[in-house]
C-alpha cells in the first residue's frame, strides 16, 4: 500500500542539471554487430549473450547460431569494441567486428 509518506517530493527547476555529470545524450545507443565463430549449439549461443550482455554499457545482446552473429545495442561511450569481443573472447569462443 502506497501512503503519504513513501511520496516523492517535486523535483524544483533546474534541479535536474545541477545534479548530472554532462546533460543526457539525445541517444546513447550504437548498434554493433560481431561475427562469432566456434558456437555450435544453444548453449554456445547462451553463453555470447551472457557474456555481452554483462560488459557494462551493453543494453542487448542477441546471438544468432546459425549465422555466427551477435548483434549488440550499446552506449559507446561506456563500453568499447575491444571490451565486447574480450568478452565473447572470455566465455571461449572468438569475435570479430561483421562486415
Ligand atoms: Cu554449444
Amino acid at each position: 500500500m502506497i501512503g503519504p509518506a513513501t511520496r516523492v517530493p517535486p523535483i524544483p527547476a533546474g534541479r535536474w542539471y545541477a545534479l548530472c555529470v554532462r546533460p543526457p545524450r539525445e541517444d546513447p545507443m550504437a548498434r554493433l554487430t560481431l561475427k562469432v565463430t566456434g558456437m555450435t549449439c544453444g548453449h554456445c549461443q547462451k553463453r555470447v549473450e551472457t557474456a555481452l550482455s554483462q560488459v557494462p554499457g551493453v543494453f542487448a545482446a542477441v546471438v544468432d547460431l546459425q549465422d555466427g552473429v551477435a548483434e549488440v545495442d550499446y552506449d559507446d561511450d561506456a563500453a568499447t569494441i575491444e571490451e565486447l569481443t574480450a568478452a565473447v573472447a572470455r566465455a571461449g569462443y572468438a569475435a570479430a567486428l561483421d562486415g
